[in-house]
């Protein structure tokens, strides 16, 4: 097993992975930028090293100051949680080179799951249903409208450095095509280096339905079911479930082995979330693989029973995978809500600042997962998340009910202190929400109404 791991991350992943390493009787090294220096997670930790000045650049995205606490600290492994520096197969393949376990699946297969182009076409040879369109890249604004005339309008350009939604664009006829061929090129040049674009069929109001994979020291996949991902905006998800109230048994095994002949196909390693569109006939097309634990991951734990983050420290110490695919069942049901420090009156703008008074709910069915109490600062310079709240039943209804419940008792006051709690009551009480009568676009509608 692993002896210490340093934990490449902050705030809530960075103490869920800590709990990880301390259940398996693992040493766990925080590292900290200046604002986190008082968070009290990093009390928890066995040892902390600070690593820089509060930008995400000079701290948690910095690799020499990275690599560095990892010698200092002398840990065998580093977790990267998500985020920063968990897809950076650069990260990973220095890991590596300096004789350290990295957390995650080998760079090569960041590397090639990182290219959305080249992940398609694994997929495609995999035998995985993909989107119709183009085969491979698309060079020209010409070669883009001669494949559009033969799949039909609406497209969409994909950026294959792309990925979680950035680079893309959609088009209805040639003129927006050509357009918009030549603005993701330059786009994705500026954003990602890299001008290669992709093109496909654009799905019109479909679901995001994800599936969690762990593949073992061996190679060997399996999968923990569905995520339901759809209740989003601007690709930030709000609240995630499992399982979706869209699939049945047959659609799951099938969504569910197609996940896995993709992660075979690709080499994959530890553990991983294969993204699917789910279109309202229940065609579903594979989108990308995600090489990390994600934030939702809790969902899966909740209805698995199976521990992801201390599978990830397992797999990448060698262990092998003794879960057994027909070992797996999905128990009742489980719904995230994340309480984001933002104003979603105002754009959903972000609002730092000190936590005077934070009061999160417990009993029966409820997880929490946040690094956050009172009298802490949310800093300004990373992502706004307060809080996880996971709540668990016998069924959805019983969910929603533990849900609506678990809401009303949350607290988080300060000056200036917005968060999405109130917008989650109010979508508790949306018909369509609660008959899971949802797609990609739902939020979104909902604001605008
Ligand atoms: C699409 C699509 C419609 N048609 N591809 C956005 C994230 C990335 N994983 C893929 N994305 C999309 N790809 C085709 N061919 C719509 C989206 C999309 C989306 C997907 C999942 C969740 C939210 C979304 C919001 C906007 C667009």
């Amino acid at each position: 097993m692993l002896r210490r791991v340093l934990v490449a991350n902050r705030g809530e992943i960075a103490l869920r992975v800590i709990r990880a390493c301390h259940e398996l009787g693992i040493e766990a090294v925080a590292v900290f930028s200046q604002a986190d220096a008082d968070m009290p997670y990093v009390e928890l930790a066995d040892d902390a090293v600070c690593i820089g000045p509060p930008e995400p650049a000079r701290s948690y995205l910095n690799v020499p100051s990275i690599l560095a606490a990892a010698e200092i600290a002398d840990v065998d492994a580093i977790h990267p949680g998500y985020g920063f520096l968990a897809e950076n197969a650069r990260f990973a393949e220095m890991c590596t080179a300096s004789g350290i376990t990295f957390v995650g699946p080998p760079a090569a297969v960041i590397d090639g799951c990182g290219d959305k182009a080249n992940a398609k076409d694994l997929a495609r040879r995999a035998g995985v249903p993909v989107v119709p369109g183009s085969d491979g890249l698309v060079e020209s604004a010409e070669d883009a409208v001669g494949i559009a005339r033969e799949i039909g309008y609406p497209v969409i350009i994909k950026a294959t450095a792309g990925g979680g939604g950035r680079g893309m664009r959609v088009a209805h006829n040639e003129a927006s095509l050509a357009n918009g061929f030549h603005q993701a090129r330059s786009e994705a040049a500026t954003a990602f280096g890299n001008p290669a674009v992709y093109l496909e069929k654009f799905v019109e109001n479909p679901r995001h339905v994800e599936i969690q994979i762990l593949a073992g020291p061996d190679g060997r996949v399996v999968h923990l079911g569905e995520r339901d991902c759809s209740i989003q905006r601007r690709h930030q998800k709000l609240i995630e479930e499992s399982p979706s109230p869209a699939l049945d048994e047959d659609l799951r095994r099938r969504m569910g082995a197609a996940a896995v002949a993709f992660a075979e196909a690709a080499g994959y390693r530890n553990a991983g979330t294969v993204e699917f569109l789910l279109g309202a006939d229940g065609s579903f097309y594979f989108m990308e693989l995600n090489a990390r634990i994600q934030v939702e991951h809790c969902v899966t734990e909740m209805v698995t029973g199976v521990d992801l983050v201390q599978w990830q420290l397992r797999i990448a110490a060698g262990e092998p995978l003794t879960l057994r695919q027909e070992d797996i069942a999905l128990r009742g049901h489980a719904i995230e809500f994340r309480l984001n420090a933002e104003n979603p009156e105002r754009g959903f703008a972000p609002t730092p600042g000190l936590i005077e008074r934070l009061v999160l709910p417990g009993g029966r069915g409820v997880r929490i997962d946040s690094h956050l109490a009172a009298g802490c600062q949310i800093p300004r310079w990373y992502d706004s998340m307060v809080a996880k709240l996971i709540v668990h039943g016998a069924d959805r209804s019983e969910a929603l009910r533990i849900a609506r419940r678990a809401l009303g008792e949350v607290r988080v006051e300060g000056p200036g202190l917005a968060t999405t709690a109130p917008l989650h009551r109010q979508l508790l009480e949306q018909s369509d929400f609660v008959a899971g009568r949802v797609d990609i676009g739902f939020l979104e509608r909902f604001l605008e109404s």
